[in-house]
């Protein structure tokens, strides 16, 4: 008999989540940047191998979100994300402050899936009195996880960047998988999404490490035209549109001359021939859509679908 379940990914934004699904699936399947609320929707990573197969759900980092907009999406996506998995993977940065860890692990709560509790980026050099506080910070999570009646089942430091402890992580949590089928037959498949999904991803991805500090949150994409190659034509041919809330954004987004946009459109390019393994053509246009992450007309058109009135964040 196979084995199989459902891994949750949570942790407050920048922990690492991503990073963490893409090295134990050994592909980017989700898009990471230094910034921190990075990942916006879940997004699935399938590991298959003989023993079964893990369902990996990478979700947006868990905050304090005002109700109504982009961030309470984001958080209830984690919220959904914990209904019910076999296991949770809760990640923690060791150098963010303590208290912010509150929000998550009332997200937690409910949930009653056994934890494992991973502080990440341990290739990160410490002194001794990061040390010292980084113990103090495990034992006091540890008391809060079981103060609330979440299960834990182990507590280590791993290095998604260099491999470290995942050999150990991975064998733990097949551990904890029930018997079970494959939830996706094909074993080719790494996730759920649709090509155009990365597709647009990838433009993000650009656009948090192009552009300043505060508008790549203002920023969505959405995908116009996708035509895959065929006939005479050998490239992939995508349309692209990057909304904005407000006009003021749209030169920021362009730049002097069209400098930033080419610059964002050239790395994302790249980025896409590297996912679709083949010559694309990607067209980027800049458009306002008014206070889109404040209005739930707005939201719906970018596929973000708000949560129901008083299960907000
Ligand atoms: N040094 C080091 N940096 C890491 C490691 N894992 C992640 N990072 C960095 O931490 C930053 C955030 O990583 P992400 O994987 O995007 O974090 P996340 O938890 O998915 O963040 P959100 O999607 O914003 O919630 C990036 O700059 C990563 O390169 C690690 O093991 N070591
Ligand atoms: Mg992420």
């Amino acid at each position: 008999m196979s084995k199989s379940g459902f891994i949750a990914i949570v942790g407050r934004p920048n922990a690492g989540k991503s990073t963490l699904l893409n090295s134990v699936l050994g592909a980017k399947v989700s898009i990471v940047t230094p910034k921190a609320q990075t990942t916006r929707e879940r997004v699935l990573g399938i590991l298959t191998e003989k023993q079964g197969q893990i369902v990996f759900i990478d979700t947006p980092g868990i905050h304090r979100a005002k109700e109504g907009g982009i961030n309470a999406f984001m958080v209830n996506e984690a919220r959904e994300a914990l209904e019910s998995p076999t296991l949770v993977w809760y990640l923690v940065d060791p150098s963010s402050a303590p208290k912010h860890e509150a929000a998550v692990l009332e997200l937690l709560a409910p949930s009653k899936a056994p934890v494992i509790l991973l502080f990440t980026k341990s290739d990160v050099m410490m002194r001794a009195p990061q040390k010292a506080a980084l113990e103090r910070f495990q034992v006091d999570l540890k008391q809060a996880l079981a103060d609330k009646g979440i299960p834990l089942v182990e507590s280590f430091r791993i290095s998604a960047r260099r491999n470290e402890g995942l050999k150990q992580l991975l064998a733990l949590s097949w551990e904890r998988m029930p018997e079970g089928p494959f939830y996706y037959p094909d074993e080719e498949q790494i996730s759920d999404r649709p090509v155009r999904f990365f597709v647009a991803e990838k433009v993000r991805e650009q656009l948090f490490l192009h552009l300043g500090q505060e508008l790549p949150y203002s920023c969505a994409v959405e995908i116009e035209s996708f035509e895959e190659p065929g006939g005479d034509k050998k490239l992939t041919r995508i349309e692209a549109v990057i909304h904005v809330e407000r006009e003021s954004q749209k030169g920021m987004v362009i730049g002097k001359g069209g400098q930033k946009i080419k610059e964002i459109g050239q790395a994302a390019r790249a980025e896409i021939e590297r996912f679709i393994e083949g010559p694309a053509f990607l067209g980027l246009r800049v458009k306002v859509l008014k206070d889109w992450t404040r209005n739930a007309e707005a939201l719906k058109k970018m596929g973000y679908h708000l949560p129901e009135k008083g299960k907000n964040a």
